[in-house]
């Protein structure tokens, strides 16, 4: 039932404990500096680069994207879809994922009906996730219509998370939203982790290497980070925030 790259994080996570995975929006790079960041994470043990953002709207250029990143490393690569439009057929795998606190069913499962065929037809690994925004919640909070959960009312982004899972959700990801300027607390992502069975993603406004140890150090097992790689000195930034997450 588990496809080759669910094998394959699983796997890393079971090995390293927490992974790092970084997030190309293709609307802020271009496809040569998407090459570039995709081989500086690789060459900073990134696990997986996932693509995508919040208002990806040209598909010809995500297809350039994932196509120059698959070109340059031998990273799996997830697509992080807005909505239906965020599907690329040159990629490995798609977080297939619900926005559990969005108040549009289309973001709860319209565009997942919408993008469900072609996920077939191009044959792309889905990866089932409940995708829950906390906090400030940055643009995905809005474009998503998102009643974001403040950080501190941990048994309500608790029952959501649990919510996900029996659900049948092989993922749980709580979002603080893209640059927001705290990110996600280690007392929440511990009081969800501790009650949670399926691996946890955390993700938004993670810049440090301490930062990011602290959520590897609460229990996260997969540490996203997006906005750093707009960075000049990217290189040296992901390579901090993996060391950051191994070292925690
Ligand atoms: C956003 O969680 C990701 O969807 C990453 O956030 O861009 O702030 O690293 P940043």
């Amino acid at each position: 039932m588990f496809g080759r790259i669910e094998k394959y994080l699983l796997g890393k996570i079971s090995a390293e404990k927490t992974i790092h995975m970084t997030l190309i929006d293709p609307e802020k790079i271009t496809s040569a500096q998407a090459a570039v960041v995709a081989e500086n994470s690789e060459n900073s043990g990134t696990t997986a680069i996932m693509i995508g953002g919040s208002t990806v709207s040209s598909q010809e250029h995500l297809d350039d994207v994932v196509q120059v990143i698959k070109k340059n490393v031998d990273l799996p690569t997830i697509l992080f879809p807005n909505n239906a439009s965020g599907i690329s057929k040159h990629s490995d795998a798609i977080w297939f994922m619900s926005l559990l606190n969005s108040a549009d069913p289309y973001y709860l499962v319209g565009a997942q009906i919408q993008g469900a065929p072609l996920i077939k037809k191009f044959n792309i690994e889905p990866l089932p996730m409940g995708y829950i925004i906390v906090g400030q919640g940055g643009t995905a909070g809005i474009v998503g219509q998102a009643i974001t959960i403040p950080y501190e009312k941990f048994d309500v982004v608790l029952a959501h998370a649990l919510a996900g899972q029996y659900l049948g959700m092989r993922f749980i990801y709580l979002e603080g939203g893209s640059g927001v300027t705290n990110p996600v607390p280690p007392e929440l992502i511990s009081a969800v982790k501790k009650h949670l069975d399926v691996p946890l993603i955390v993700g938004g406004g993670i810049r440090t290497r301490e930062q990011a140890a602290a959520a590897a150090q609460a229990g996260a097992d997969i540490i996203v980070t997006g906005n750093i790689i707009e960075n000049v000195d990217n290189k040296q930034r992901i390579a901090e925030i993996v060391e950051g997450i191994r070292q925690k």
